[in-house]
């Protein structure tokens, strides 16, 4: 069984978002995503539309996820790595090379973005109508 992990805020679930989960769970056979707590969400500089739990929920309805846990601080990763036995972190790209250090515990694979959508964008386009 080949775990996969990707951490993020997935507020506002948008197709980008849906697009990273789907290229990640095709990267394995398991697909992990540590969620932004409300708390840590904070320390991104991240005011959130939907709380922790109503992100959870959206996000375990997705075909391509298969276990949620929460993601409380930027350390945590290499616990995560250890303890769910992950094989890969894939994030995408406008992540890339902050989370190399990881490879000493797993692969580590950034995904081009999906263009043109973001919840920031969302949010401003929305403020508009
Ligand atoms: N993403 C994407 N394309 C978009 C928007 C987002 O591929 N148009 C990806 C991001 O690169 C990230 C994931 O979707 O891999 C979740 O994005 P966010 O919810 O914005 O998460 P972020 O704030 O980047 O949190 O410890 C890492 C952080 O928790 C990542």
């Amino acid at each position: 069984m080949k775990r996969i992990i990707t951490y993020g805020t997935f507020d506002l679930l948008h197709y980008g978002h849906i697009n990273l989960l789907k290229r990640a769970k095709k990267q394995g056979d398991y697909l992990i995503v540590a969620l932004s707590s409300d708390e840590f969400n904070e320390m991104k500089g991240k005011k959130c539309y939907f709380s922790f739990e109503e992100r959870k929920k959206l996000l375990e309805s997705i075909r391509y996820v298969d276990l949620v846990i929460e993601e409380t601080n930027w350390e945590q990763k290499i616990h995560d790595a250890k303890e769910y036995r992950v094989e890969k972190l894939v994030m995408g790209n406008d992540w890339e090379g902050k989370f190399d250090y990881m490879k000493e515990y797993c692969e580590v694979v950034y995904l081009p973005r999906t263009p043109e959508i973001s919840t920031t964008k969302i949010k401003n386009e929305l403020k508009l109508t």
